[in-house]
């Protein structure tokens, strides 16, 4: 059996990071605990939507198994005229921001995925929204809603400077 030295800390850590399996504090390592499973909720229309954007619905789910984090949206009564983005945000619809923030795997990190997760959505013309994005590491329980943005009103050329919110769904334990 040959094992580089400098190979053995790498090893260690990824196999830390990879089962999750024991709580032992005795690494550097403070990837927490994750459980598997599936965490969902439904699509509401909130306050920070604009004028006329309509009542809408549809669910969103996060996915969290050995392969990582999978997130997807099905989304009703979107303007297929209009551009739309989906993240994983930080806090729960019912904060006074709705969402909060973003998600971040590292806090101090970058606003891009892959330290976010970001869900392009595509509309059909019957205002039914789809979307979907993957992460070959799980999301902690940080990673509280789902909230999909409008990011380029009908008929706009230019994409909102700062896209507002328009529709939240909490992921809860299904
Ligand atoms: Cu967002």
């Amino acid at each position: 059996m040959q094992i580089h030295f400098a190979a053995i800390p790498v090893a260690l850590a990824l196999v830390l990071a990879g089962c999750g399996g024991d709580d032992d504090d005795d690494s550097a390592s403070e990837t927490p605990q994750i459980s598997d499973g599936s965490f969902t909720g439904d699509f509401a229309k909130i306050s920070t939507a604009p004028k006329g954007t309509k009542k809408i619905g549809g669910t969103a789910e996060m996915v969290l198994s050995a392969a990582g984090t999978e997130v997807t949206i099905a989304a009703s009564g979107l303007n297929p005229k209009a551009v739309y983005v989906a993240h994983v945000h930080a806090d729960s619809c019912s904060a006074a921001d709705p969402g909060g923030a973003h998600f971040k795997y590292t806090p101090d990190g970058g606003d891009l995925p892959p330290n976010e997760l970001h869900l392009p959505v595509s509309v059909n013309a019957k205002g039914k929204g789809s979307g979907q994005t993957t992460n070959p590491v799980k999301a902690g329980p940080g990673g509280k809603s789902v909230v999909i943005h409008l990011k380029r009103p009908a008929g706009a050329k230019q994409d909102e400077v700062k896209p507002p919110k328009v529709a939240c769904a909490d992921l809860a334990a299904s």
